[in-house]
């Protein structure tokens, strides 16, 4: 055979490879708007969410989402004049009554959250995953408070409550315009099960509406390992490729 006739079939049997073996691929449809690039396009949000750049608020990413407990009028940080911790001019959600409470929001029963939470703001998106899929994101909470006394505190809701920091935590100096902060930190959750899941986020003042405490999120991503059902189609037309290639080699050497 020659070797023009071989090429083609070589190329092809490439292409198959290539396309069924692949792994730790991104999930582009499983998140959208992730990276927080369109605004907050996709996703809902109760309470005080806006979108700030990478400075002065620290992320390695363009864009994350911000959060807070900040009334948009009140005093909330005496002596800092009033609303200087709210960002997108909407007021937090009380928690656990009224019409437009952040349990309601989260679909969740009055109560599910920790006790004595007042009020405070989250957002949401409904992601569809496969088995194994990865969620990440990366969080930095935010407070200023001075004593763990008031246990403000920031949350994911995957599957249940699922708490990310509170101000009993170990906080430095925040160089954002908060107090304190825990720094950057990884989420990581793995999916068993595929399915469409809610993801919801959130920051919650306690025990008073003062001294407001601020929730960052980027680059919220889903990675998925794309493995090789037996039954795969792909499978198939490769195990066809490599019978001949084969042939090929076969007809080559005859
Ligand atoms: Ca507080």
């Amino acid at each position: 055979m020659s070797t023009a006739k071989l090429i083609q079939p070589l190329a092809s049997l490439a292409l198959v490879l290539t396309s069924s073996f692949s792994y730790a691929q991104p999930a582009a449809a499983a998140i959208f708007n992730g990276h927080f690039t369109q605004g907050l396009e996709g996703w809902q949000t109760s309470g005080d969410v806006s979108v700030q750049p990478s400075q002065p608020w620290g992320s390695s990413s363009p864009f994350s989402a911000l959060l807070t407990t900040a009334s948009a009028r009140g005093w909330d940080d005496y002596p800092e004049s009033a609303g200087s911790y709210n960002f997108s001019g909407f007021d937090p959600t009380w928690i656990d009554f009224g019409q437009a409470s952040m349990e309601d929001f989260l679909g969740i029963p009055p109560g599910s959250l920790p006790e004595n939470s007042t009020h405070g703001s989250a957002f949401k998106q409904e992601i569809t995953v496969q088995a194994g899929d990865i969620l990440e994101f990366d969080w930095n909470f935010l407070t200023n408070e001075r004593t763990a006394d008031y246990l403000d505190y920031a949350f994911v809701w995957l599957e249940g409550y699922r708490e990310l920091a509170n101000t009993s935590a170990s906080l430095l100096p925040s160089a954002t315009p908060f107090g304190r902060e825990t720094g950057f930190q990884t989420f990581s959750y793995t999916f068993t099960q595929a399915g469409t899941y809610t993801l919801a986020l959130g920051v919650v003042d306690r025990i008073d509406l003062d001294v407001s405490s601020g929730l960052l999120i980027s680059n919220v991503r889903v990675n998925s390992l794309v493995s090789v059902p037996n039954s795969s189609p792909k499978l198939g037309l490769t195990l066809l490729g490599l019978g001949g290639l084969a042939a090929i080699f076969r007809k080559a050497r005859s």
